[in-house]
């Protein structure tokens, strides 16, 4: 199970549970120290983490409106971004000029990474020169020229040159020259050995004394993130990590790792193969792919925007606990109609923690109908009276298994306590916030209106 996967899990079984007392803190907290500790985050993060939730949760009461679960839930998620490394100010290279060295592994994405931030910066208005270290990939100093040629950027390097720290020496000295604001160098991946390449990291940087050095991560590596940032780490002090390949399946949760073992907060991800393919770093954003929740404000957003059609009668029957079988039918299709809200799906009481794919809900759904329409009337209305025999001639009906009628009514309860707890602790809720609850189990509220 990857890190992403275990702290969906933390928190779904939290939002499930019918009180959200301390002792269900409690295991909310033991719940995700074992999902980081099986992403190999640090033992000792991993404890403050749980003193500051514990405290947090002891220390500050939910605003009014909001209840203990989403209060719980907000807290836990600004301590899992503040483990990101917090909110990023934005990079501001400051020297003259600064020098950023740029370590990773090969095929990491480094010499990529060197194009698309000096193009970045140069787009920002910083004066870039970039230096070609790489003397083992065959035509390194190529792949750098062909990208940023046009860019105005110089680009420095010696296609006969073995040794790095001559160039550097030389590259600086003719870039100096140039009053530049930053320099980059790019360095070797490929190595005989890892050793050898530490070895040559730690020389470059002891004769160089870069401002900074950042290190590029590939973020589909997963575990193994962590040694590289230690054995890098070792070598140089990692001032910041840029994390590659993020638009490709990544199984993220090392870069969580990599991010606590340097003690270094990601600055900028890469999110393609072009040049513009670089942005920067947000923890709130990533946190929120990580868990499968879709970018809180902008889900708000488009709530708004989206048309949803629920009449006034129909939320004076959700709240009112009217709210029939065939109303939440009614709702979810008209729901999952909305093929670009895909993501908001993800939210809706039909999945369990998962970000879930559309067709997928768009079956369910159709299933779900299949069912409600082979029940009868009176069973349409008060789905209780359903057991087992009644179950079976509606599956029958539907052309489904008992249990599949069994999940739709447990589902039709579970969001029917939600509208009930809703309703308690918000008192009048205005029609766009009932649809909201309904689809958000499991976001917290304050973090939706953030
Ligand atoms: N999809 C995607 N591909 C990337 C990204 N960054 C780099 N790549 C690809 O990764 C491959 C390796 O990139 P390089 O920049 O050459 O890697 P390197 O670390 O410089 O490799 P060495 O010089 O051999 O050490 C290339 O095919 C890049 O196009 C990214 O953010 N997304
Ligand atoms: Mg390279």
């Amino acid at each position: 199970m990857d890190i992403g996967e275990a702290l969906r899990g933390a928190i779904s079984r939290f939002m499930g549970r019918a009180s959200h007392d301390k002792e269900a803190v409690e295991e909310l907290i033991r719940d995700v120290q074992r999902a980081l500790l099986t992403g190999d985050v640090n033992v000792e993060l991993v404890m403050q983490l749980s003193d500051n939730i514990r405290r947090k949760v002891a220390e500050t009461k939910p605003p009014p409106g909001v209840s203990r679960r989403d209060h719980v839930f907000k807290i836990l998620y600004e301590e899992l971004v503040r483990l990101l490394g917090g909110v990023q100010r934005p990079y501001k290279p400051r020297g003259k000029p600064h020098v950023l060295m740029v370590v990773g592994i090969q095929g990491s994405g480094k010499t990529t990474s060197v194009a698309k931030l000096s193009n970045y910066l140069a787009k920002d208005g910083y004066r870039v020169g970039v230096i070609c270290a790489d003397t083992y990939r065959p035509a390194a100093l190529t792949q750098l020229q062909q990208l940023l040629s046009d860019k105005g950027i110089t680009v420095y390097g010696e296609e006969n040159t073995r040794d790095p720290i001559e160039i550097v020496r030389r590259g600086l000295e003719k870039l100096k020259a140039q009053a530049l604001d930053i320099v980059i160098i790019d360095t070797a991946g490929r190595h005989k050995d890892q050793d050898s390449l530490m070895k040559e990291m730690d020389e470059i940087q002891a004769a160089v004394k870069p401002d900074e050095v950042a290190l590029v991560l590939d973020a589909t590596i997963g575990q193994r993130a962590k040694s590289q940032a230690e054995a890098f780490n070792r070598v140089a002090k990692i001032g910041w990590v840029l994390l590659t390949k993020t638009d490709t399946s990544a199984r993220a949760g090392g870069a969580l790792s990599a991010v606590a073992v340097t003690g270094a907060p990601i600055r900028f991800i890469g999110t393609g193969e072009h040049l513009e393919d670089i942005e920067t770093f947000s923890a709130d954003r990533y946190l929120a792919r990580l868990l499968g929740m879709p970018d809180l404000a902008g889900l708000v957003e488009r709530v708004r925007l989206a048309e949803m059609k629920i009449s006034e009668e129909e939320a004076e029957k959700m709240i009112s606990g009217r709210f029939t079988l065939v109303d939440m039918i009614n709702q979810l299709k008209e729901v999952s109609k909305m093929g670009p809200l895909d993501k908001l799906l993800s939210m809706l009481p039909l999945s369990k923690a998962k970000p879930i794919d559309i067709e997928e809900v768009q079956g369910q759904v159709k299933r779900w109908e299949a069912i409600v329409n082979s029940m009868t009337h009176e069973e349409r209305r008060d789905p209780s009276i359903i057991d087992s025999s009644r179950a079976k001639r509606i599956a029958r009906g539907a052309g489904v298994m008992e249990r599949d009628v069994k999940q739709l009514i447990k589902r039709y309860n579970e969001t029917k306590k939600m509208m009930r707890a809703l309703k308690r602790s918000m008192g009048r809720v205005p029609k766009d916030l009932i649809l909201s609850g309904l689809m958000r189990r499991g976001v917290g509220r304050e973090a939706l209106e953030d």
